[in-house]
Protein backbone atom coordinates (compact mmCIF):
# COMPACT_ATOMS: atom_id res chain seq x y z
CA UNK A 1 0.00 0.00 0.00
CA UNK A 2 1.65 3.54 -0.79
CA UNK A 3 0.97 5.79 1.86
CA UNK A 4 0.82 9.66 1.22
CA UNK A 5 4.01 11.78 1.55
CA UNK A 6 6.24 14.29 -0.12
CA UNK A 7 6.95 11.60 -2.71
CA UNK A 8 3.81 10.50 -3.63
CA UNK A 9 2.01 14.02 -3.41
CA UNK A 10 1.87 14.34 -6.87
CA UNK A 11 0.05 11.45 -8.40
CA UNK A 12 -2.94 12.89 -6.27
CA UNK A 13 -5.97 13.28 -8.15
CA UNK A 14 -5.92 17.40 -9.75
CA UNK A 15 -9.36 18.10 -7.51
CA UNK A 16 -7.47 17.94 -4.09
CA UNK A 17 -5.29 20.82 -3.37
CA UNK A 18 -1.64 20.19 -2.15
CA UNK A 19 1.22 21.96 0.16
CA UNK A 20 3.37 21.15 -3.36
CA UNK A 21 6.25 23.42 -3.87
CA UNK A 22 6.20 25.12 -0.07
CA UNK A 23 9.39 25.81 1.35
CA UNK A 24 10.97 23.90 4.10
CA UNK A 25 9.41 24.84 7.73
CA UNK A 26 10.83 26.01 10.38
CA UNK A 27 8.94 25.17 13.95
CA UNK A 28 7.93 28.52 15.19
CA UNK A 29 4.76 26.80 17.24
CA UNK A 30 4.75 23.98 19.79
CA UNK A 31 1.54 21.82 19.61
CA UNK A 32 0.06 19.57 22.68
CA UNK A 33 -2.39 16.99 21.54
CA UNK A 34 -2.31 16.59 17.84
CA UNK A 35 -5.68 14.64 17.62
CA UNK A 36 -7.93 14.97 14.75
CA UNK A 37 -9.59 17.90 16.13
CA UNK A 38 -5.84 20.01 15.73
CA UNK A 39 -5.19 18.77 12.57
CA UNK A 40 -8.81 19.62 11.56
CA UNK A 41 -8.49 22.71 12.84
CA UNK A 42 -5.57 24.94 14.14
CA UNK A 43 -3.31 23.00 11.43
CA UNK A 44 -5.84 24.17 8.56
CA UNK A 45 -5.81 27.57 9.87
CA UNK A 46 -1.65 27.94 10.33
CA UNK A 47 -1.61 26.15 7.00
CA UNK A 48 -2.64 28.95 5.13
CA UNK A 49 0.08 31.27 6.47
CA UNK A 50 2.73 28.57 6.11
CA UNK A 51 3.68 29.33 1.70
CA UNK A 52 4.78 33.03 2.78
CA UNK A 53 5.90 32.61 5.95
CA UNK A 54 7.16 29.06 6.99
CA UNK A 55 8.74 30.69 10.11
CA UNK A 56 5.48 29.11 11.75
CA UNK A 57 4.69 25.30 11.32
CA UNK A 58 3.94 23.39 14.22
CA UNK A 59 5.76 20.90 16.54
CA UNK A 60 3.62 18.41 17.21
CA UNK A 61 3.81 16.54 20.81
CA UNK A 62 1.82 13.83 21.79
CA UNK A 63 2.56 12.88 25.46
CA UNK A 64 0.62 9.71 25.70
CA UNK A 65 1.25 7.80 22.78
CA UNK A 66 3.47 7.79 19.91
CA UNK A 67 0.78 6.79 17.05
CA UNK A 68 -0.26 9.86 15.54
CA UNK A 69 3.01 11.92 15.41
CA UNK A 70 4.69 8.21 13.72
CA UNK A 71 1.68 8.41 11.38
CA UNK A 72 2.51 12.16 10.24
CA UNK A 73 6.58 11.20 10.48
CA UNK A 74 5.88 8.72 8.15
CA UNK A 75 3.82 11.29 5.92
CA UNK A 76 6.34 13.67 5.52
CA UNK A 77 3.71 15.26 8.17
CA UNK A 78 0.81 15.47 5.33
CA UNK A 79 -2.53 14.51 5.61
CA UNK A 80 -5.82 14.88 4.13
CA UNK A 81 -8.65 17.09 5.42
CA UNK A 82 -11.42 15.96 4.15
CA UNK A 83 -14.78 18.75 4.36
CA UNK A 84 -17.89 16.83 4.61
CA UNK A 85 -20.48 18.60 3.40
CA UNK A 86 -23.01 19.80 0.91
CA UNK A 87 -20.15 21.00 -0.90
CA UNK A 88 -17.32 18.60 0.03
CA UNK A 89 -13.40 18.73 -1.00
CA UNK A 90 -10.40 17.03 -0.40
CA UNK A 91 -7.32 19.42 0.87
CA UNK A 92 -3.25 18.06 1.84
CA UNK A 93 -2.34 20.12 4.92
CA UNK A 94 1.57 20.34 5.17
CA UNK A 95 1.65 22.15 8.32
CA UNK A 96 3.62 20.28 11.02
CA UNK A 97 7.56 20.55 11.55
CA UNK A 98 8.38 18.30 13.89
CA UNK A 99 6.48 15.13 15.63
CA UNK A 100 7.69 14.12 18.90
CA UNK A 101 6.31 11.63 21.34
CA UNK A 102 6.44 10.50 24.88
CA UNK A 103 10.28 9.69 24.55
CA UNK A 104 11.26 12.65 22.96
CA UNK A 105 11.15 14.59 26.00
CA UNK A 106 15.03 16.55 25.51
CA UNK A 107 13.35 17.31 21.77
CA UNK A 108 10.27 18.39 23.72
CA UNK A 109 12.51 20.67 26.01
CA UNK A 110 14.66 22.20 24.17
CA UNK A 111 11.66 23.27 21.38
CA UNK A 112 10.09 24.98 24.45
CA UNK A 113 13.47 26.96 25.31
CA UNK A 114 13.68 27.92 21.34
CA UNK A 115 12.92 31.66 21.52
CA UNK A 116 11.79 31.00 17.61
CA UNK A 117 8.57 29.32 19.46
CA UNK A 118 6.93 32.12 19.77
CA UNK A 119 3.14 30.30 20.70
CA UNK A 120 2.44 26.88 23.10
CA UNK A 121 -0.95 25.58 21.93
CA UNK A 122 -3.19 22.88 23.13
CA UNK A 123 -5.50 20.07 22.63
CA UNK A 124 -5.61 17.66 25.17
CA UNK A 125 -9.37 17.55 26.39
CA UNK A 126 -11.48 19.33 29.39
CA UNK A 127 -9.24 16.47 31.75
CA UNK A 128 -6.04 17.08 30.39
CA UNK A 129 -5.44 20.89 32.32
CA UNK A 130 -6.17 18.83 35.49
CA UNK A 131 -8.25 21.20 37.20
CA UNK A 132 -10.69 20.95 40.24
CA UNK A 133 -14.13 21.32 40.23
CA UNK A 134 -13.62 24.55 41.01
CA UNK A 135 -11.19 25.30 37.95
CA UNK A 136 -8.17 25.63 40.17
CA UNK A 137 -5.73 23.49 39.31
CA UNK A 138 -5.97 20.18 40.89
CA UNK A 139 -2.56 19.74 43.64
CA UNK A 140 -4.02 16.29 44.04
CA UNK A 141 -3.96 14.89 40.48
CA UNK A 142 -1.29 11.82 40.01
CA UNK A 143 0.41 13.62 37.05
CA UNK A 144 0.20 17.05 39.08
CA UNK A 145 1.53 14.80 42.00
CA UNK A 146 3.92 13.13 39.87
CA UNK A 147 5.32 16.56 37.86
CA UNK A 148 5.76 18.31 41.14
CA UNK A 149 8.45 15.36 42.35
CA UNK A 150 10.47 16.41 40.11
CA UNK A 151 11.88 12.83 38.83
CA UNK A 152 11.69 12.41 35.02
CA UNK A 153 10.02 14.15 32.77
CA UNK A 154 6.11 15.74 32.98
CA UNK A 155 3.19 13.84 32.53
CA UNK A 156 1.19 16.95 32.22
CA UNK A 157 0.53 19.67 29.87
CA UNK A 158 0.63 22.08 32.66
CA UNK A 159 4.08 20.74 33.70
CA UNK A 160 5.35 21.12 30.28
CA UNK A 161 4.52 24.51 30.06
CA UNK A 162 5.80 25.55 33.10
CA UNK A 163 9.20 23.54 32.44
CA UNK A 164 9.53 25.72 29.18
CA UNK A 165 8.80 29.05 30.57
CA UNK A 166 11.03 28.22 33.88
CA UNK A 167 13.88 27.64 31.04
CA UNK A 168 12.67 30.62 29.18
CA UNK A 169 13.11 32.37 32.08
CA UNK A 170 16.18 30.91 33.35
CA UNK A 171 17.92 31.84 30.42
CA UNK A 172 16.71 35.95 30.49
CA UNK A 173 14.19 35.06 26.76
CA UNK A 174 11.10 36.23 26.70
CA UNK A 175 8.31 33.51 27.57
CA UNK A 176 6.13 32.06 24.53
CA UNK A 177 2.12 32.75 24.55
CA UNK A 178 0.36 29.70 25.76
CA UNK A 179 -2.83 29.10 23.88
CA UNK A 180 -5.26 26.54 25.27
CA UNK A 181 -7.75 25.37 22.48
CA UNK A 182 -10.25 23.32 24.25
CA UNK A 183 -14.08 23.60 24.93
CA UNK A 184 -13.22 25.45 28.57
CA UNK A 185 -14.71 28.42 29.53
CA UNK A 186 -12.71 30.86 30.65
CA UNK A 187 -10.32 28.24 28.94
CA UNK A 188 -7.21 30.92 28.89
CA UNK A 189 -7.63 32.33 32.58
CA UNK A 190 -7.80 28.91 33.83
CA UNK A 191 -4.96 27.74 32.77
CA UNK A 192 -2.70 31.02 33.10
CA UNK A 193 -4.10 30.55 37.22
CA UNK A 194 -3.24 27.05 36.84
CA UNK A 195 0.52 27.35 35.44
CA UNK A 196 0.66 29.99 38.36
CA UNK A 197 0.08 27.39 41.19
CA UNK A 198 2.08 24.80 40.00
CA UNK A 199 5.66 27.41 39.32
CA UNK A 200 4.35 28.42 43.04
CA UNK A 201 4.91 25.12 44.52
CA UNK A 202 8.27 25.09 44.27
CA UNK A 203 9.41 28.71 42.58
CA UNK A 204 7.91 31.37 43.78
CA UNK A 205 9.86 34.39 41.74
CA UNK A 206 8.85 31.84 38.38
CA UNK A 207 5.30 31.96 40.00
CA UNK A 208 5.10 35.87 39.15
CA UNK A 209 6.79 36.18 36.51
CA UNK A 210 4.30 33.47 34.53
CA UNK A 211 1.68 35.47 36.32
CA UNK A 212 3.13 39.24 34.92
CA UNK A 213 5.21 38.57 31.79
CA UNK A 214 3.10 35.32 30.19
CA UNK A 215 0.48 35.82 27.58
CA UNK A 216 -2.53 33.32 28.05
CA UNK A 217 -5.46 34.66 25.77
CA UNK A 218 -8.63 33.02 25.97
CA UNK A 219 -10.00 31.12 22.72
CA UNK A 220 -13.36 29.62 21.69
CA UNK A 221 -13.15 26.29 18.95
CA UNK A 222 -15.54 25.36 16.74
CA UNK A 223 -15.54 22.97 13.95
CA UNK A 224 -17.74 19.46 13.92
CA UNK A 225 -14.72 16.66 13.73
CA UNK A 226 -15.99 13.13 14.08
CA UNK A 227 -13.26 11.04 14.24
CA UNK A 228 -11.13 9.10 11.57
CA UNK A 229 -12.84 5.81 11.68
CA UNK A 230 -11.67 3.04 9.25
CA UNK A 231 -14.85 3.66 6.98
CA UNK A 232 -13.16 7.07 6.79
CA UNK A 233 -10.38 5.78 5.57
CA UNK A 234 -10.69 3.32 3.50
CA UNK A 235 -13.44 5.34 1.72
CA UNK A 236 -10.61 7.96 0.84
CA UNK A 237 -7.88 5.72 0.62
CA UNK A 238 -10.43 4.86 -2.85
CA UNK A 239 -10.70 8.63 -3.37
CA UNK A 240 -7.39 9.34 -3.19
CA UNK A 241 -5.50 6.51 -4.84
CA UNK A 242 -3.34 5.58 -1.78
CA UNK A 243 -3.13 5.36 2.05
CA UNK A 244 -3.45 8.40 4.90
CA UNK A 245 -3.35 7.12 7.94
CA UNK A 246 -3.59 10.49 9.92
CA UNK A 247 -6.44 11.84 7.48
CA UNK A 248 -8.68 13.69 9.26
CA UNK A 249 -12.74 15.07 8.12
CA UNK A 250 -14.78 17.97 9.52
CA UNK A 251 -17.07 20.10 8.35
CA UNK A 252 -17.06 23.21 6.17
CA UNK A 253 -17.97 25.73 9.05
CA UNK A 254 -14.73 26.30 11.25
CA UNK A 255 -14.56 28.95 13.38
CA UNK A 256 -11.24 30.04 15.60
CA UNK A 257 -12.10 33.14 17.98
CA UNK A 258 -8.73 34.78 20.36
CA UNK A 259 -8.92 37.09 22.59
CA UNK A 260 -6.87 39.98 21.09
CA UNK A 261 -4.78 40.88 24.37
CA UNK A 262 -3.04 43.62 21.85
CA UNK A 263 -0.42 41.58 21.73
CA UNK A 264 1.96 40.14 18.98
CA UNK A 265 1.52 36.31 18.97
CA UNK A 266 4.17 35.94 16.35
CA UNK A 267 2.39 34.18 13.52
CA UNK A 268 -0.52 36.66 11.65
CA UNK A 269 -3.46 34.95 13.32
CA UNK A 270 -5.95 37.51 11.75
CA UNK A 271 -4.53 35.90 8.05
CA UNK A 272 -4.92 32.62 9.33
CA UNK A 273 -8.85 33.48 9.57
CA UNK A 274 -8.65 33.65 13.08
CA UNK A 275 -11.15 36.20 14.28
CA UNK A 276 -9.46 38.57 17.33
CA UNK A 277 -11.97 40.15 19.67
CA UNK A 278 -11.84 41.51 23.28
CA UNK A 279 -14.79 39.52 23.69
CA UNK A 280 -14.16 36.06 23.98
CA UNK A 281 -15.74 35.47 27.07
CA UNK A 282 -19.22 35.84 24.99
CA UNK A 283 -18.68 33.62 22.00
CA UNK A 284 -17.17 30.76 24.30
CA UNK A 285 -20.45 31.01 26.24
CA UNK A 286 -22.72 31.34 23.41
CA UNK A 287 -20.47 28.17 21.47
CA UNK A 288 -20.19 26.26 24.49
CA UNK A 289 -23.82 26.21 26.16
CA UNK A 290 -25.85 26.49 22.67
CA UNK A 291 -23.76 24.25 20.56
CA UNK A 292 -21.77 22.02 23.25
CA UNK A 293 -25.20 22.05 25.69
CA UNK A 294 -27.42 20.73 22.49
CA UNK A 295 -24.70 18.58 21.25
CA UNK A 296 -24.27 16.54 25.08
CA UNK A 297 -27.96 16.71 25.59
CA UNK A 298 -28.05 14.94 22.30
CA UNK A 299 -25.84 12.24 23.05
CA UNK A 300 -27.41 11.22 26.08
CA UNK A 301 -30.87 11.41 24.93
CA UNK A 302 -30.17 9.97 21.63
CA UNK A 303 -28.32 6.74 22.84
CA UNK A 304 -30.84 5.95 25.47
CA UNK A 305 -33.64 6.75 22.64
CA UNK A 306 -31.71 3.61 20.59
CA UNK A 307 -29.18 6.81 17.94
CA UNK A 308 -26.28 6.30 16.89
CA UNK A 309 -25.15 9.56 15.15
CA UNK A 310 -26.16 13.36 15.58
CA UNK A 311 -27.72 13.34 12.40
CA UNK A 312 -30.17 10.33 12.71
CA UNK A 313 -30.90 11.62 16.27
CA UNK A 314 -31.79 14.90 14.52
CA UNK A 315 -34.42 12.67 12.59
CA UNK A 316 -36.14 11.77 15.68
CA UNK A 317 -38.67 14.29 15.48
CA UNK A 318 -39.49 14.65 19.37
CA UNK A 319 -35.49 14.74 20.31
CA UNK A 320 -34.96 17.64 17.76
CA UNK A 321 -38.01 19.55 19.02
CA UNK A 322 -36.56 19.31 22.42
CA UNK A 323 -32.79 20.63 21.81
CA UNK A 324 -34.35 23.92 19.81
CA UNK A 325 -36.96 24.60 22.73
CA UNK A 326 -34.34 23.76 25.25
CA UNK A 327 -31.64 26.25 23.41
CA UNK A 328 -34.49 28.98 22.33
CA UNK A 329 -35.93 29.33 26.06
CA UNK A 330 -34.36 27.90 28.90
CA UNK A 331 -30.00 28.28 27.36
CA UNK A 332 -30.07 31.35 24.22
CA UNK A 333 -31.76 34.07 27.60
CA UNK A 334 -28.77 33.58 29.63
CA UNK A 335 -25.89 34.01 27.39
CA UNK A 336 -26.29 37.21 26.86
CA UNK A 337 -25.45 39.77 23.61
CA UNK A 338 -22.36 38.72 21.94
CA UNK A 339 -21.52 41.25 19.87
CA UNK A 340 -22.11 40.46 16.40
CA UNK A 341 -23.89 37.17 16.74
CA UNK A 342 -27.58 36.98 16.29
CA UNK A 343 -28.34 34.27 18.97
CA UNK A 344 -31.64 33.08 16.63
CA UNK A 345 -29.68 32.49 13.81
CA UNK A 346 -26.94 30.87 15.83
CA UNK A 347 -29.16 28.70 17.42
CA UNK A 348 -30.91 27.66 13.84
CA UNK A 349 -27.36 27.37 12.17
CA UNK A 350 -26.31 24.95 14.65
CA UNK A 351 -29.21 22.99 14.75
CA UNK A 352 -28.87 22.78 11.10
CA UNK A 353 -25.13 21.82 11.16
CA UNK A 354 -26.34 18.86 13.45
CA UNK A 355 -28.37 17.50 10.44
CA UNK A 356 -25.11 17.29 7.93
CA UNK A 357 -25.66 14.42 6.41
CA UNK A 358 -22.60 14.04 5.05
CA UNK A 359 -21.28 13.51 8.20
CA UNK A 360 -21.57 10.54 10.83
CA UNK A 361 -21.00 12.21 14.29
CA UNK A 362 -21.11 9.08 16.25
CA UNK A 363 -23.00 9.59 19.89
CA UNK A 364 -20.82 7.43 21.57
CA UNK A 365 -17.68 9.94 20.77
CA UNK A 366 -19.78 13.24 22.46
CA UNK A 367 -20.68 11.01 25.31
CA UNK A 368 -16.80 10.84 26.34
CA UNK A 369 -16.10 12.43 29.47
CA UNK A 370 -19.46 13.99 31.03
CA UNK A 371 -17.87 14.54 34.19
CA UNK A 372 -15.73 16.84 32.52
CA UNK A 373 -18.25 18.34 30.21
CA UNK A 374 -21.61 18.67 31.69
CA UNK A 375 -20.53 21.76 34.03
CA UNK A 376 -19.65 24.07 31.05
CA UNK A 377 -21.87 22.85 28.21
CA UNK A 378 -24.85 22.63 30.69
CA UNK A 379 -23.80 23.30 34.54
CA UNK A 380 -23.58 26.68 34.21
CA UNK A 381 -26.79 27.62 31.74
CA UNK A 382 -28.82 25.70 34.67
CA UNK A 383 -27.39 27.86 37.99
CA UNK A 384 -28.24 30.82 35.98
CA UNK A 385 -31.36 29.91 35.27
CA UNK A 386 -31.70 29.05 38.98
CA UNK A 387 -29.93 31.90 40.42
CA UNK A 388 -33.11 34.00 38.44
CA UNK A 389 -35.72 32.23 39.82
CA UNK A 390 -36.33 29.54 36.44
CA UNK A 391 -36.85 25.69 37.13
CA UNK A 392 -35.53 24.79 33.11
CA UNK A 393 -37.15 21.50 32.64
CA UNK A 394 -35.27 20.52 29.56
CA UNK A 395 -32.19 21.15 30.85
CA UNK A 396 -32.85 19.18 34.19
CA UNK A 397 -34.21 16.41 31.79
CA UNK A 398 -31.09 16.35 29.84
CA UNK A 399 -28.54 16.32 32.86
CA UNK A 400 -31.16 13.50 34.05
CA UNK A 401 -30.28 11.80 30.78
CA UNK A 402 -26.60 11.86 31.47
CA UNK A 403 -27.27 10.33 35.24
CA UNK A 404 -29.49 7.92 33.43
CA UNK A 405 -26.73 6.72 30.35
CA UNK A 406 -24.22 6.30 33.09
CA UNK A 407 -26.31 4.35 35.53
CA UNK A 408 -27.37 2.41 32.73
CA UNK A 409 -23.65 1.21 31.22
CA UNK A 410 -22.48 0.71 34.97
CA UNK A 411 -25.61 -1.33 35.68
CA UNK A 412 -25.08 -3.70 32.74
CA UNK A 413 -21.16 -3.64 32.83
CA UNK A 414 -20.67 -1.26 29.90
CA UNK A 415 -17.42 0.67 30.16
CA UNK A 416 -17.42 3.89 31.10
CA UNK A 417 -15.25 6.81 29.18
CA UNK A 418 -14.67 9.11 31.80
CA UNK A 419 -12.23 9.89 34.29
CA UNK A 420 -14.12 9.70 37.12
CA UNK A 421 -15.24 6.01 36.05
CA UNK A 422 -14.47 3.90 38.95
CA UNK A 423 -16.14 5.92 41.35
CA UNK A 424 -19.49 6.41 38.55
CA UNK A 425 -19.29 2.73 38.69
CA UNK A 426 -19.20 2.23 42.32
CA UNK A 427 -21.99 4.92 43.11
CA UNK A 428 -24.40 3.13 40.29
CA UNK A 429 -23.74 -0.21 41.56
CA UNK A 430 -24.51 0.92 45.33
CA UNK A 431 -27.79 2.95 44.19
CA UNK A 432 -31.00 3.35 42.58
CA UNK A 433 -30.76 6.17 39.27
CA UNK A 434 -32.33 8.95 41.42
CA UNK A 435 -30.07 8.40 44.83
CA UNK A 436 -26.73 7.79 42.12
CA UNK A 437 -27.62 11.33 40.60
CA UNK A 438 -27.26 13.01 44.58
CA UNK A 439 -23.96 10.92 44.88
CA UNK A 440 -22.98 12.25 41.84
CA UNK A 441 -23.74 15.96 43.29
CA UNK A 442 -21.83 15.28 46.67
CA UNK A 443 -18.70 14.27 45.05
CA UNK A 444 -18.58 17.07 42.54
CA UNK A 445 -18.84 14.77 39.74
CA UNK A 446 -20.33 16.52 36.85
CA UNK A 447 -23.18 18.08 38.88
CA UNK A 448 -22.39 20.54 41.87
CA UNK A 449 -22.69 19.94 45.27
CA UNK A 450 -24.42 23.45 45.27
CA UNK A 451 -27.23 22.07 43.71
CA UNK A 452 -27.87 19.57 47.03
CA UNK A 453 -29.00 22.89 48.68
CA UNK A 454 -31.60 23.43 46.07
CA UNK A 455 -34.67 21.42 47.12
CA UNK A 456 -36.60 22.48 44.03
CA UNK A 457 -34.09 21.23 41.64
CA UNK A 458 -33.06 18.04 43.35
CA UNK A 459 -36.63 17.04 43.16
CA UNK A 460 -36.98 17.91 39.40
CA UNK A 461 -33.94 15.96 38.75
CA UNK A 462 -35.07 12.65 40.86
CA UNK A 463 -38.05 12.38 39.20
CA UNK A 464 -36.45 13.28 35.88
CA UNK A 465 -34.06 10.74 36.31
CA UNK A 466 -37.14 8.47 37.29
CA UNK A 467 -38.80 9.24 34.39
C1 LIG B 1 -18.50 17.55 20.84
C2 LIG B 1 -17.47 18.58 20.40
O1 LIG B 1 -17.26 15.59 21.25
C3 LIG B 1 -17.90 16.51 21.77
O2 LIG B 1 -18.05 16.61 22.97
O3 LIG B 1 -19.55 18.21 21.45
O4 LIG B 1 -16.25 18.05 20.13
C4 LIG B 1 -17.99 19.41 19.22
O5 LIG B 1 -18.10 18.61 18.07
C5 LIG B 1 -17.08 20.57 18.94
O6 LIG B 1 -16.91 21.31 20.09
C6 LIG B 1 -17.63 21.41 17.83
O7 LIG B 1 -16.87 22.54 17.72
Amino acid sequence: MTFLSRATLSGLPATVETPAGRPALKTGIVHFGPGAFHRAHQAAHIDRLLTDDPRWGIAAVSLRTRGTVDALAAQDGLYTLAIRDAQPSLRVIGAHSAFLGPEDAAQTAALLADPAVRLVTSTVTEKGYCLAPDGTLDLSHSDIVHDLAGAGTPRSVVGWIVLGLAARRAAGAAPFTVMPCDNLADNGRKLHAALVAYAGQSDEELAAWIETQVAVPCTMVDSITPASDAGFLSELTAQLGLADAAAVQREAFAQWVVEDLGIDFGPDLKAAGVILTSDVAAWERAKLRILNGAHSSIAYLGLLRGAASVAEAMQDAALARFADAMVRNEIQPFVGTVPGLDLDQYRADVLQRFRNPAIVHRLEQIAIDGSQKIPYRLGDSLAANRAAGVLPRHIVTATAGWVVFLHERARTGTPIADPHAAVIAERAADNDAPAFARALAERDIGLSRAMLADAALMAALEQAVQA
